[in-house]
């Protein structure tokens, strides 16, 4: 058994509460006790044992669609006790992403609860749809079980996470059992977490940062988490009941939205429940030093920043007591190795360049992308353990032991925008279905409330058919049938050409200075 269940099973009897569900988000509001979740989970783990008639689900992609919830984490340790791994889906996304999340991991069941009921009807042609309700309603069978969960060890997949790229669709990167128990210790150990902390949790779980950073470094500590969705008054007011806030950087900007139009008296309450908080962490994207001297204004302390990946989870963290460098990341966690390499591919240390990454969090590869996966490895030139190239660029700030500061990415076609990973090329991939589209371009322009602000520069198809109209308002509503909304292109840039080099290829960073010079004027 892996130490990420165990850990979970031993919980069984423990009367704290695990969950505070947000009654805005769910039917079942309320408190909800280690106990009660984790005898849930025993119920959805017998109930699939059952259905599959086998002893364990041998590593099988379970696909859940839940509210974040208690009844999430009841479906997630199901999987997991029952020997699965999980993928989790988002309502976010319109059926077609859906389907190809589901047919690419190739699910063996989606479990889906009430609310999110008429979201899943389209996957049921193709996929195997429970009602978490029904299996919630199981009969507990703990011998088989405790089988299941002895069957699967640290290397047994957990987690199937969805990440995008520099290939067209996104990337299904498998975490197992030890790169979560691993990453719970870590964290947990590097932030402090224990039994006395609430975490306000408004992140998304489909993510590694909602689902491992904040929600299993919690779970892990058997401490308190409210889950709830992003709103930032809310927030504010929620505040009061928790001692720990994890945001990204795009969430920390709506907060002072909110804060700036608010009366003298509610900045007041407001300000005295951030305050009150023990830690606030931001991470997904660089934090604007401004918005992090923001925070430190109210509260009396910049934001924890730290630097972390789908495929690694957290890697490197500021202090929880001691400096916190504004702008930088801070240090890699214990156990994880850092390398930063200079142009050529060869492995030579470079004060700046791509930061190499390894150690137990790292993941195991890109489900079904061999080819994916050895990109994405470097073997070691002394026969050690591969290293994972992150894609980010990196220097330390001060010399070599200072902490370290993310310059950019290594590529123009990914973007982050709101914390969210976007390829470019899967955005133009769709655009260019379009019959009114001949040449397109999609890039990130630098932007407060977004980090990257996603824009996309076409060029009308000459001899499109007089019945596809191509303006802005066609065109977004064409990517929104198939895309998540937080990936449609926020412009959409009519050109008459776009600038390309001698072998044809469009220049995006000519491309991205021109149109943010456009925006600025
Ligand atoms: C929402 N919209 C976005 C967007 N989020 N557009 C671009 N980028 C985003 N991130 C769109 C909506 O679809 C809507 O468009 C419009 O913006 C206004 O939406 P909203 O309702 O005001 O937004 P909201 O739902 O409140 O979302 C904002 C947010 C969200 C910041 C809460 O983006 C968010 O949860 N981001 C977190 C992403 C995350 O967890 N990343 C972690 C990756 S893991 P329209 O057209 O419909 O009006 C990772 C590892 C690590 O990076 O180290 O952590
Ligand atoms: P994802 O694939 O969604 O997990 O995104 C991982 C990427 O987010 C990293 O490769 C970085 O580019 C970015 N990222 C995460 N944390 C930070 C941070 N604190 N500052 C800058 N970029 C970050």
């Amino acid at each position: 058994m892996s130490t990420l269940t165990s850990r979970w099973l031993d919980r069984a009897a423990e009367t704290r509460t695990a969950v505070l569900d947000d009654a805005r988000s769910q039917s079942r509001s309320g408190t909800h006790s280690y106990a009660d979740v984790v005898a849930g989970s025993i119920r959805v783990a017998s109930a699939l044992l059952h259905a599959s008639s086998r002893a364990s689900l041998g590593g099988q992609r379970v696909a859940i669609l839940i509210a974040p919830s208690a009844r999430f984490v009841e479906a997630f340790f199901g999987v997991l006790l029952a020997g699965g791994c999980v993928v989790v889906l988002s309502p976010l996304h319109p059926a077609p992403e859906t389907r190809y999340f589901c047919d690419d991991a190739e699910v063996s069941a989606v479990l889906v609860s009430s609310e999110h009921a008429a979201l899943a009807a389209p996957l049921a042609s193709s996929a195997n749809v429970r009602d978490l309700d029904e299996l919630l309603s199981a009969r507990e069978d703990i011998g088989a079980v405790t089988a299941a969960a002895l069957a699967a060890g640290g290397d047994a997949p957990a987690v199937q996470l969805y990440t995008s790229g520099t290939t067209g669709k996104p990337k299904g990167a498998v975490i197992t059992h030890m790169n979560l128990e691993v990453q719970q210790e870590l964290v947990g150990a590097a932030w402090g977490f224990g039994e006395a902390d609430t975490l306000l949790h408004a992140l998304p779980l489909h993510h590694m940062h909602g689902l491992a950073i904040a929600l299993l470094t919690a779970l892990g500590a058997g401490a308190a988490t409210r889950l709830t969705t992003f709103d930032a008054p809310a927030l504010w007011e929620s505040m009061k009941d928790a001692t720990v806030f994890m945001g990204v950087p795009a969430m920390y900007h709506r907060l002072f939205v909110a804060f700036d139009a608010a009366d003298e008296a509610t900045r007041t309450r407001w300000s005295a429940h951030a305050r009150a908080l023990r830690l606030a962490t931001s991470g997904s994207a660089a934090l604007p030093v401004t918005i992090a001297e923001r925070w430190r204004d109210v509260t009396g302390k910049i934001p924890l920043e730290r630097f972390g990946m789908t495929e690694i989870g957290v890697g490197i963290t500021n202090p929880l007591d001691g400096e916190r460098f504004p702008g930088c990341v801070g240090f890699p966690l214990p156990s994880v190795e850092t390398r930063i390499v200079g142009e050529g591919d060869r492995g030579e240390v470079a004060e700046t360049g791509e930061l190499w990454i390894r150690g137990p969090s790292v993941f195991a590869g890109y489900h079904r992308r061999e080819d994916e996966t050895a990109k994405a490895f470097v073997p070691d030139a002394d026969g050690g353990a591969p290293w994972f190239r992150t894609g980010d660029t990196v220097t330390r700030q001060g010399g070599p032991s200072g902490p370290f500061k993310i310059l950019g990415r290594t590529s123009v076609d990914i973007l982050k925008s709101g914390g969210y990973k976007l390829s470019a090329l899967e955005i133009e991939e769709v655009l260019r279905e379009h019959p009114g589209v001949g040449e397109v371009a999609v890039i990130g322009v630098p932007d407060e409330a977004w980090g990257d602000r996603v824009v996309a520069c076409v060029v009308r198809r000459a001899a499109a058919p007089s019945t596809s109209a191509c303006d802005e308002a066609v065109l977004r509503a064409f990517v929104r049938e198939k895309l998540a909304p937080y990936k449609v292109p926020k412009d959409i840039i009519f050109l008459d050409e776009l600038p390309k080099n001698a072998l044809g290829k469009v220049v995006k960073p000519t491309l991205s200075a021109q149109i943010a010079a456009a925006i600025r004027t």
